[in-house]
């Protein structure tokens, strides 16, 4: 951001490339946005690492995943894709403020600079490329030849690192011009200052409209506001979104003789009327979907635990599920110890009182407590004591 101080002298008209005289192209700005937009992605970063480790855990840590706070995926995934949201207004703003850097002449001036332009090209290329691919999926769309989670995963990294390095680069520019009275405004009266804080204003106000927009669709509370948001909580069988219906899963027809069959120590297997004989417990959960979508519902049926303990189990079995699903990713299940001990993990047979629609897991699903929504698995046919 150095030499684009816009008090200093414009360069000589015979100089290359196009001149930048706009007042907000300066350093203050980039680092005012900077600092933003540098909060946001590493909110972001945070919650989206901590969704990919809950969401498919190392062997060691399957059965030290918590399953309390019963709403924690919720507020991480939410946070997660709101802070992605926000960070789109900010990342247009910063770019603007800083594109005329991409004009300097000559384009390279040293190893040090040309390491450095590289470095700033992968972290704009990191952010573009997770800000895109992340927003496309919360409208499940997947315009691209690669496998969404393992890229979005592995460029986070990138990104990270890249940021890192920037800031460590910029560290004498971002110390300069932190705050209000640092050395960077100082010395001279700021006459661009009301102009600076006008473009903050605006950019504040986009941050905010798009998140006023979108929140609704995981916090409840401004589901009134939820309009561009792909999800509404309300919008959906039996009042709740389905990710997947039951026809996209190839779940038409539930076969008549369908049993329950839970494999262990002592395998048995069980009729829809014979669980519905079973001791039933209801429980408020969420469905937390990594999409971004949440939506709480209540729920009644039986208890993993108590289902697994009958197969013989011991207090800190796993436990897998299948699907009656034929194929697809969420087929099968696995769940560690502290989920399929929970009081609250339920084998759902009905929800807000009612028996399942089809697109809700018919005849019978699984719901945990901080789980996302990807493991909340439908349609289950049995599930196996590890
Ligand atoms: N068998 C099976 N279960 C599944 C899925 C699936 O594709 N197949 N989708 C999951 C996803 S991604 C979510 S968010 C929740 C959504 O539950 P709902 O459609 O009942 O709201 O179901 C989960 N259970
Ligand atoms: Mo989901």
């Amino acid at each position: 951001m150095d030499g684009m101080d816009p008090r200093e002298s414009p360069p000589p008209r015979a100089s290359r490339g196009p001149s930048f005289r706009g007042r907000l192209h300066d350093a203050r700005t980039a680092v005012s946005l900077g600092r933003l937009l540098g909060a946001a992605i590493a909110l972001c970063f945070v919650t989206g690492v901590l969704s990919h480790y809950l969401q498919r855990p190392p062997d060691w840590l399957a059965d030290a995943l918590p399953s309390r706070p019963v709403w924690g995926y919720r507020v991480t995934q939410g946070l997660h894709v709101a802070s992605g949201i926000a960070a789109v207004p900010l990342l247009l703003a910063k770019l603007w403020a800083v594109y005329p850097r991409l004009f300097v002449w000559p384009a390279v001036r040293s190893v040090r600079h040309a390491l450095e332009r590289l470095s700033v090209g992968v972290l704009v290329a990191a952010t573009v490329f997770e800000l895109f691919t992340g927003l496309l999926n919360t409208v499940q769309w997947y315009p691209w030849p690669f496998s969404f989670v393992p890229a979005h995963f592995a460029v986070a990294w990138l990104l990270a690192g890249a940021l890192v390095l920037h800031i460590a680069v910029k560290w004498p520019t971002i110390a300069a011009h932190w705050g209000r009275g640092s050395s960077g405004t100082r010395e001279l009266p700021a006459a661009d200052g009301p102009d600076r804080r006008a473009l903050l204003t605006g950019v504040a106000a986009a941050v905010g409209a798009v998140t006023l927009t979108t929140a609704g669709q995981s916090f409840t509370p401004l589901k009134k506001l939820d309009l561009l948001a792909p999800r509404h909580p309300d919008h959906g069988s039996q009042g709740l979104p389905v990710n997947r219906t039951a026809a996209a899963a190839g779940v038409t027809a539930v076969p008549a003789d369908w049993r329950l069959t839970v494999e262990g120590p002592r395998s048995y297997s069980l009729t829809y009327d014979e669980l519905r004989a079973l001791p039933q417990y209801e429980t408020e959960l969420p469905i937390a979907c990594v999409e971004g979508w949440s939506k709480s519902a209540r729920w009644t049926g039986v208890r993993v635990r108590d289902l697994l303990e009958r197969a013989g189990a011991g207090p800190h079995a796993r436990v897998r599920v299948v699907s009656l699903e034929r194929r697809g990713a969420y087929r099968v299940m696995e769940m560690g110890a502290a989920y399929a001990g929970d009081p609250l993990t339920l084998l759902a047979l009905r929800l807000n009182g009612h028996v399942l629609s089809a697109d809700h897991g018919y005849p019978a699903r699984i719901i945990a407590p901080n789980r996302p929504g990807v493991w909340q698995t439908k349609w289950v046919s049995g599930l196996e004591v590890l």
